[in-house]
């Protein structure tokens, strides 16, 4: 039995599935010109197989976050799980508008409510219908944040809220959520309640600047200006009404970030001038980096980190996590780290191809019933079964299968050198060097034009051919002979690119591509195919430190140092390993004008320079991709 309070009725929207359930018998005849407008209507019916209630949570400021509370009718002694999330808390627990459980959730959440879990959504503050001010990263309390709250202190609250008021739930929670719910699912582990038992952050926004939303390697990503728009305009936001045209033209027209911002208003927009004003890894970067926050602190709480291989949008966030948390598990048994062969968040929807790749069946459903859920139940079941959580489980793209692993990166370090001839090396080749002209009035596209940086066409960009630019003067493509034996790698490929410029700042993008062979008569569409493994890019500027900006010297090497995203990725026999340098990736990416400004983001009409580019190889400046070779 257990005697925790009921949920008390002010907090309660109650069902009015009583009041509005049948219209009064022998009632008088409708008055043929009464007001048809009614205040309300329950949608949720009598024969509903949920229930579905609706709170507005006290935090310890006095603002209160709208929260859904969801479960099979019978649900008893079940665990919780939590998210919380910017995207509408209403709208995630009334997908549709049916009396069926499943048709209401997310489809990822079928497995759990059908297994007995309470479901609960709440909007962040400040958004949906929860009260508050809304800071898109909001800080923890503390030198950035001079308020008494912040996402660890509002998970908290909440967590305490239901574990004390929901009487169907066994006082365990979990919490999961995907990109920025993963976000906020990270800083419910700063402090913790001690009712939150695992947590399962997918693709959290760790770190702005260094490789999720924002910029990677201190390079600026425009795309952040429409999600600035929709996420923090009451009214009237949405994308920004660039036109429908190419938005390559749209962004080269405009000139710089800022330019392109103070044409589309969007310096009225608090989130995007905060973005202005720290063009570099400052202190206000640091201070919000969770890895590093995290890190900094004791982990009490098992957490199983998700990220997809080709995440178009916070490939960085858990990889860095895990890198930060693993020193401190000692049992290997407090912290995993999981990688799938998705996009963006697509561990939560159906997951059996990525653009034209296809798995062997539904990855993202694998996943959640296979490792997701069981972590969950053996930490928040009242009679749960035993922990049997793989350290580390990747998808292995190419060979198609899941594979678990007790570290990561789960290979050795293997320099593959760029070689004479556009070739790719495993021995270091002579010493050479190959040139290129990078200028800004013509960057390299991301995709092929016309680009719209939307729907599909986003979600899959990281898995495009690439032979759209491999001839193109500016990319260098450098490719291996065709492969006699399947080369397997497990962890993040390290780029050492020894290069100067001739001009004072400069880009630098690295693809790892997997090229098919050139005859596919059963798979015509990809035959000869280049597929990107990890494309990064890294701003020259920041060679010494990413929080010293410095001018290039011309014609001086430098080595460039970066990494391309976590992957497990089996290169096939009859395949061939590419890889190509260029200078931009637009319109991702905002041009770097090559000549030295205080804040590219600001670069002026003027300032924008071609320059050559000249990629060292071999001798004492052998460029290569290191590649996480595994033993298999
Ligand atoms: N990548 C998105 C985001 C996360 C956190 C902050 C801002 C944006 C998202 O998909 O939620």
């Amino acid at each position: 039995m257990t005697t925790r309070p009921r949920i008390a009725a002010s907090l309660v929207l109650a069902p009015l599935a009583i009041a509005l359930a049948a219209p009064p018998i022998a009632a008088a005849p409708t008055d043929p010109m009464m007001n048809e407008q009614v205040k309300n209507y329950d949608w949720v019916r009598p024969q509903a197989d949920f229930v579905r209630r609706e709170a507005m949570i006290p935090m310890r400021d006095g603002k209160k976050l709208f929260t859904v509370i969801v479960f099979r009718k019978g649900t008893h002694d079940a665990p919780i799980l939590l998210s919380r999330t910017p995207y509408d808390a209403g709208k995630a627990t009334s997908r549709n508008r049916s009396q069926k459980i499943e048709e209401i959730l997310p489809v990822m959440d079928k497995e759990f409510v059908d297994d007995g879990y309470i479901r609960v959504y709440q909007d962040v503050r400040g958004l949906g219908k929860s009260e508050g001010d809304y800071v898109m990263n909001r800080p923890l309390r503390g030198p950035l944040n001079k308020t008494r709250v912040d996402h660890a202190t509002d998970a908290y609250d909440t967590i305490d809220w239901l574990v004390k008021n929901v009487r169907e739930s066994n006082g365990k929670v979990g919490i999961t959520g995907s990109s920025y719910l993963g976000f906020t699912a990270l800083m419910a582990l700063v402090d913790p309640h001690p009712a939150l038992k695992a947590a399962v952050p997918q693709s959290p926004m760790v770190d702005g600047w260094m490789g999720d939303d924002w910029f990677h390697n201190g390079a600026f990503r425009t795309f952040g200006f429409d999600y600035d728009l929709e996420q923090t305009v009451k009214e009237g936001g949405g994308a920004v009404p660039k036109g429908t045209g190419d938005e390559y033209t749209a962004y080269l027209n405009a000139g710089s970030a800022r330019s392109y911002a103070e044409a589309y208003g969007l310096l009225d927009l608090p989130v995007a001038r905060k973005v202005f004003e720290h063009p570099a890894y400052d202190a206000w970067w640091q201070g919000q980096a969770v890895d590093k926050l995290l890190g900094a602190r004791k982990l009490t709480v098992p957490t199983m980190l998700v990220v997809g291989q080709w995440d178009q949008e916070d490939s960085y966030g858990a990889p860095a996590v895990y890198r930060a948390l693993e020193p401190q598990d000692a049992n290997n048994d407090m912290v995993s780290l999981v990688i799938g062969p998705w996009r963006h968040s697509q561990v939560n929807y159906e997951a059996r191809a990525l653009g034209p790749l296809e798995w062997e069946g539904d990855t993202g459903l694998q996943f959640r019933t296979g490792w997701m859920k069981p972590f969950l139940d053996c930490h928040l079941k009242t009679d749960p079964p035993k922990c049997d959580t793989p350290p580390v489980l990747t998808y292995a793209s190419g060979a198609n299968r899941w594979e678990v692993s007790r570290k990561w990166p789960d290979g050795e370090y293997t320099p593959l050198y760029l070689a004479g001839n556009f070739g790719l090396s495993w021995d270091k080749p002579a010493a050479g060097s190959d040139s290129y002209v990078s200028d800004p009035a013509k960057p390299v596209p991301m995709l092929p034009r016309p680009i719209h940086l939307e729907g599909e066409e986003w979600k899959t960009w990281l898995v495009r051919d690439q032979r759209f630019v491999d001839g193109r003067p500016d990319v260098l493509s450098y490719s291996t002979g065709v492969l006699d034996k399947a080369v397997h790698i497990k962890g993040a490929p390290r780029v050492e690119l020894h290069a100067a410029t001739t001009g004072q700042d400069s880009d630098f993008v690295v693809k790892l591509i997997d090229v098919y062979p050139e005859e596919n008569s059963a798979d015509p569409d990809k035959a000869g195919y280049e597929l990107g493994i990890g494309i990064e890019i890294f701003r020259g500027r920041y060679v010494h430190g990413f929080s010293t900006p410095a001018p290039l010297e011309p014609g001086k090497d430098y080595a460039f140092k970066w990494s391309l995203p976590d992957v497990d990725h089996v290169f096939l026999p009859g395949h061939r390993i590419m890889v190509q340098v260029q200078s931009s990736l637009f319109p991702l990416y905002d041009r770097n004008p090559q000549s030295w400004v205080p804040s590219i983001m600001e670069a002026k009409p003027g300032d924008y320079v071609k320059a050559t580019e000249t990629v060292r190889r071999g001798g004492d400046a052998a460029s290569a991709v290191w590649l996480p070779v595994a033993k298999d």
